[in-house]
């Protein structure tokens, strides 16, 4: 510890403010490095925390650190994913405000990690109870049971997270954690059934053949290598150096404990994750004279009726048929070769889909709040990065649209709403120019001529609509927007570079080609009703519950997957703006997750689509704190005998008295039309300090005062 607040001042600038060539983007990724390579990976840019991936374990973490981060000041100790934690607790309490941390950065950047270390820190920093020590269990343990279902290795990350998470934890009047809520955003459930090359499917699956007892296994009917089961052997990738799947699986039971999952309802899950890797095996072939699909053996078929209570062989004929309404009756209709490929599939994904859905309710219910008292709340979000591989598909469409709301929040949140406030209040400034990529957000969303609105339109249109005419569609309407790109639109030289089957969208982040193969599709998520039927008759209690019988009652078309995702961003950017943000900018060094490698390149690319550049210079241009005028006055009137007990006149000309009496520096400060700005956090805790040592003279009066009576 003694090492990690040793450092602090020798190594380049801990908060970029300080830098003093600010507009140089080679001076701030040279500060960036330079620290890096000492292994300070935490950066400001006055509240905003940078942080570089050091992909090695750093001794940074532990409780002598946790505890030196505790009620200090935030730029007293070197930066921090504590302090920024420090700072929103103290926040929450002190001003009463709810509060929400959004890590952002692109996949592999160290969010998921960082988030895990807030949590932490909140868990080691509040106030004990046995009631407070049960609920901070809870809420410590919701992470590997997520993780297990939701995390997968992917190209880019060992650990990656394919679902999207929004977590309140709740705190009573005394700060003590008391309950928490967790949203899920968009499993990434294609991953069940495909993974490409080098990638793994959700870790839950080489856990549990990893790690079960022999005897398990048997009752299961798995064996326990991964490389037997189709869903499993795509990506050639099934063990992986940095993953311990077995301690990882010890990891997971001892959190289904502590979460309140009854035996019976374990046994249940394991059943149904049991079920997918059967339902990936099952193989179909023709009829000899008929081209109707026949399961090749009913093994499987039969081993997954058991293990989920099927009735009857109501699986088996969901499989090879499909019913239709004709004219009031009911007809069965087989199904080919491939359409009964495409219903096991769907099968497969929309059972794990809405396991894993299941599994984030029942841990709500284990942490709800279970006192009911007013609580205040702090949010925090971990989101799958920006990412960009060999084949993006509508997986990575949706997980980059989702970044691009992010990125606008920030920049709505900080350059945009900041330099509003100073040209409200007429304080002069030069405005920082910088991309806004609200223009993106629209191209995806806006309707009815956004991507989103398109692709509906395509899947709701009666006729032979496929992927190909989604794209032509798109080239149509929105050809010409400087930010998409197709084949049929594309200039001679970079027509070279994008298929026919692709379009392109230029993302804050970067070019992103997407193949188009499967977005219809996915977007449709279509699950045959008498597959539907079969898993709500099945005595499996989970599967039961999570393919309910009103499900099939109602007429109703569902919503379209991009549209139901687009829906719930829409309330967590309402959910986030009710709250006040802090930020950490996670910054990935490498391609390679390699330790000590800093690659300028590709961290000068980040630095710049993160806006960070921008940030700092609203930042130094700006005013780190700024009071009303009547609450500045009201706090310090006691160090000015002019405004001592009470200004009776306009509380701006009171406030320019005091500060004028306090000796502020004529560039320390400015005065807005409602509000003072100061521009640096030392002036301000001067005059704190100047107060708090004033309070205490005054309270010494009135004892003196007291004594003589
Ligand atoms: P992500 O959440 O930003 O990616 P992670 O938080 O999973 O990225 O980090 C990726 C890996 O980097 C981790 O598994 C660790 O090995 C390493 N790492 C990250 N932060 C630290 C740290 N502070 N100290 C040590 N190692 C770290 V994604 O979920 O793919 O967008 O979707
Ligand atoms: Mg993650």
């Amino acid at each position: 510890m003694e090492d990690h607040l040793h450092k602090r001042d020798h190594t380049g600038v801990q908060d970029f403010v300080l830098l003093e060539d600010y507009k140089n983007p080679d001076a701030f990724i040279e500060n960036l490095r330079k620290r890096f390579q000492e292994d300070l990976i935490y950066t400001y840019i006055g509240p905003v925390l940078v942080s570089v991936n050091p992909y090695h374990e750093l001794d940074i973490y532990n409780s002598d650190i946790i505890n030196s981060y505790k009620n200090v000041n935030f730029y007293e100790l070197p930066p921090h994913v504590f302090a920024i934690a420090d700072a929103s607790y103290r926040s929450m309490r002190g001003e009463n405000r709810d509060q929400c941390i959004l890590i952002s950065g692109e996949s592999g950047a160290g969010k998921t990690e960082a988030s895990k270390k807030i949590l932490h820190y909140i868990a080691a920093s509040s106030t004990h109870s046995k009631d407070v020590e049960r609920v901070k269990d809870r809420l410590l343990e919701s992470n590997p049971l997520l993780e297990a279902f939701g995390n997968a290795k992917t190209t880019r990350n060992d650990n990656s997270s394919r679902f999207g998470k929004y977590m309140d934890i709740q705190f009573d009047y005394k700060g003590a954690p008391v309950g928490g809520h967790i949203l899920n955003y968009l499993l990434e459930k294609s991953r069940v059934i495909h993974q490409a090359n080098g990638e793994r499917n959700f870790h839950i699956f080489y856990q549990m053949l990893i790690g079960s007892t022999p005897i398990n296994l048997k009752n299961l009917k798995l064996t326990s290598d991964p490389d037997k089961y189709f869903y499993l052997n795509q990506g050639d990738s099934s063990t992986l150096q940095t993953m311990d799947d077995q301690a990882n699986w010890r990891a997971v039971q001892h959190s289904l404990d502590v979460l309140d999952f009854t035996q019976q309802e374990q046994k249940a899950l394991f059943a149904i994750v049991a079920s997918v890797l059967h339902l990936g095996n099952i193989d179909f072939e023709s009829e000899e004279t008929t081209d109707h699909a026949k399961v090749t053996s009913a093994t499987n078929v039969d081993i997954i009726s058991e293990l989920l209570g099927c009735k009857d062989d109501s699986l088996l004929s969901a499989l090879q048929n499909r019913t239709i309404e004709a004219k009031g009756e009911k007809l069965k209709s087989p199904l080919t070769v491939d359409q009964a490929l495409y219903a096991r599939d769907a099968l497969a994904k929309g059972i794990y889909d809405r396991l894993f859905s299941w599994i984030v309710h029942k841990i709500n219910d284990s942490l709800s709040n279970r006192a009911r008292s007013k609580c205040s709340l702090m949010g925090l979000l971990d989101i799958y990065g920006f990412e960009i591989f060999q084949v993006n598909c509508f997986e990575q469409f949706c997980i980059n649209y989702c970044n691009e709301k992010l990125q606008q929040l920030f920049i709505e949140l900080t350059l945009k709403s900041e330099q509003e406030e100073y040209q409200r209040e007429g304080i002069q400034w030069e405005p920082v120019q910088y991309f806004n990529n609200k223009i993106i957000c629209d191209l995806i969303e806006s309707k009815p001529l956004g991507i989103v609105s398109v692709m509906d339109e395509e899947c709701l249109r009666p006729g032979d609509t496929t992927d190909q005419t989604f794209l032509d569609k798109l080239s149509e309407i929105i050809g010409k927007h400087p930010h998409f790109i197709c084949h049929s639109v594309a200039d001679n030289t970079t027509r070279k570079t994008i298929q026919r089957d692709e379009f392109r969208l230029l993302h804050y982040a970067g070019d992103v080609t997407y193949n188009i193969k499967g977005f219809l599709d996915k977007n449709n998520d279509l699950l045959f009703r008498d597959l539907k039927e079969a898993m709500s008759e099945t005595s499996n209690l989970i599967t039961s519950q999570c393919f309910p019988k009103e499900e099939l009652m109602s007429k109703k078309r569902p919503d379209t997957a991009a549209t139901q995702f687009k829906n719930s961003l829409a309330q967590l950017m309402v959910i986030l703006m009710s709250k006040e943000p802090s930020y950490v900018r996670c910054i990935k060094p490498n391609d390679y997750k390699r330790a000590r490698h800093f690659d300028e390149k590709i961290v000068n690319h980040q630095v710049k689509y993160l806006g960070l550049m921008e940030n700092l210079r609203v930042r130094r241009a700006g005013f780190a704190y700024r009071r009303p005028y009547e609450v500045f006055l009201k706090r310090y009137k006691s160090l000015c005998p002019a405004t001592w007990p009470n200004y009776p006149g306009d509380p701006k000309v009171g406030v320019q008295t005091l500060v004028s009496y306090l000796q502020y520096e004529e560039n320390d400060y400015r005065m807005g039309k409602t509000k003072l700005f100061i521009r640096f956090p030392r002036v301000l805790f001067a005059t704190e300090d100047a107060f708090q040592h004033r309070k205490h003279e005054l309270a010494t009066q009135i004892q003196a005062k007291y004594k003589c009576f």
